[in-house]
């Protein structure tokens, strides 16, 4: 595996600069008791009250750890370890605190707390960085309670802009903005605008892949484009009883056609193609009643744009013949697209040299899942560090690693963070 030798030069590599694998593992069992649920999992959804207590808990743990603590207008934290030259853009990692309904202890949770882990293990080393050290909790990376995903690292990438983070709602038509105040995160920082060193993000790799290859660490050089959608199909309710088959508009009908067209859309596109229809509500959802009404969502993902945009083009193709079969009105609207992510080079390589330092087996990987860090890559030289978790299972309550993956994964971004940010 060749390592680009001017990086080596940075930090003295031959040092293993290891973190604290009990207090990890440990902080990671702490912060899973917030939200945790029957089945081994977490529900800690954005800006929720179970959100503000796990940012409460990440806050007081980078206080003892003597960061100073700045949250932005988004609600993204950053816990600051100062360097010797405070004026040069600092070395950021993290991840995200909010998790899916049915979640698990490590997904986005893995990234934050390694950032925090950093900062023990460099105070215990006692090392001081030339450039300071960040550890942020991104704002709704989920997408789950508030579409779309990633929205607040969105605005820091300069993707979104504000008003329009700050207005995303909930299903009780809660805005962001409003629930970021009930909490106590609604910060003063502006969102972004300011220089980054280099951003690394620690993550479960959420896929198979890994732990079938027996690879502790995933070198995460792309991540997929995708494009979610929001759809409304309306036909008439009607008696179900007296309204012949030939005469019904029947919402709910389409919506299967429409499942099954997606998941087709899919299988064309295979082996990288991804199509899900993940939510599906059904109006007026009573068993004697033709449904009138059904709104479903659509998630495409893709590593190759054009790929994505042809999934795009043959579902909207599928769409409009099912819908004028059935005498269906359709609403169909594209709520978010991004394209596929190649990571900075010179950030994968630190990743590289800190694997080649710790003798990790790894393979490179392109990421399947979104991640904060795919809006970070806009506008700072950032790539990933990937662990495997067990049967590649993630959102998911069963969602499992095992501890010396956690391990592995942050002293690799502990090593690729020294490297950027350098010994003082
Ligand atoms: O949808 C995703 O890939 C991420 O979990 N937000
Ligand atoms: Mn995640
Ligand atoms: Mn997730």
């Amino acid at each position: 595996m060749s390592v680009n030798p001017e990086i080596l030069n940075i930090v003295d590599t031959s040092v293993e600069y290891k973190i604290n694998a009990e207090r990890l593992w440990d902080s990671l069992m702490q912060m899973a008791k917030i939200g945790a649920t029957e089945k081994g999992g977490c529900c800690r959804l954005a800006l929720t009250d179970l959100d503000r207590e796990g940012r409460d808990l990440f806050v007081n743990w980078c206080k003892e750890a003597g960061c100073t603590i700045k949250v932005d207008k988004m609600g993204n934290i950053f816990a600051r370890r100062e360097g010797a030259d405070s004026s040069l853009p600092p070395v950021l990692t993290g991840s995200h605190l909010d998790t899916q309904p049915t979640g698990g202890r490590f997904d986005g949770v893995y990234g934050v707390l390694t950032g925090l882990e950093v900062i023990r293990s460099l105070n215990d080393m006692n090392i001081q960085t030339r450039r300071s050290i960040e550890a942020c909790v991104w704002t709704n990376e989920e997408g789950s309670r508030f579409a779309p995903a990633m929205v607040a690292s969105g605005v820091f990438g300069g993707v979104f802009d504000l008003d329009y983070g700050l207005n995303r709602s909930d299903a009780d038509g809660l805005t962001m903005g409003e629930e970021l105040q009930r909490i106590g995160y609604a910060g003063d920082e502006e969102v972004g605008g300011r220089d980054v060193h280099a951003y690394f993000e620690a993550h479960i790799e959420q896929g198979p892949i890994l732990e079938a290859e027996e690879k502790t660490i995933g070198i995460v050089t792309d991540a997929q484009g995708q494009r979610w959608y929001e759809m409304t199909l309306t036909g008439v309710e009607s008696h179900a009883g007296p309204t012949p088959m030939n005469r019904r508009k029947d919402a709910l009908l389409g919506a299967a056609k429409i499942v099954q067209l997606v998941n087709q859309v899919g299988l064309d596109n295979a082996p990288l193609a991804c199509a899900t229809v993940g939510m599906l509500n059904v109006y007026p959802n009573s068993r004697n009643v033709i449904p009138g009404q059904v709104s479903l969502t659509i998630d495409f993902r893709h590593p190759d744009d054009d790929v994505l945009a042809n999934m795009d083009k043959q579902m909207r193709e599928g769409v409009d013949s099912i819908v004028s079969a059935i005498g269906l009105e359709c609403e169909l609207e594209q709520i978010f697209y991004y394209a596929p992510i190649a990571f900075d080079k010179s950030c994968v390589e630190a990743v590289r040299a800190g694997i080649q330092t710790h003798g990790y087996s790894s393979r490179e990987i392109v990421s399947g899942a979104g991640h904060d860090a795919c809006y970070l890559a806009g506008v700072a030289p950032t790539s990933m560090v990937f662990i495997p978790c067990i049967d590649g299972i993630s959102h998911n309550e069963i969602e499992d690693v095992k501890p010396e993956w956690i391990t592995a994964g942050a002293n690799v971004v502990l090593s690729a963070m020294l490297q950027k940010a350098e010994i003082a």
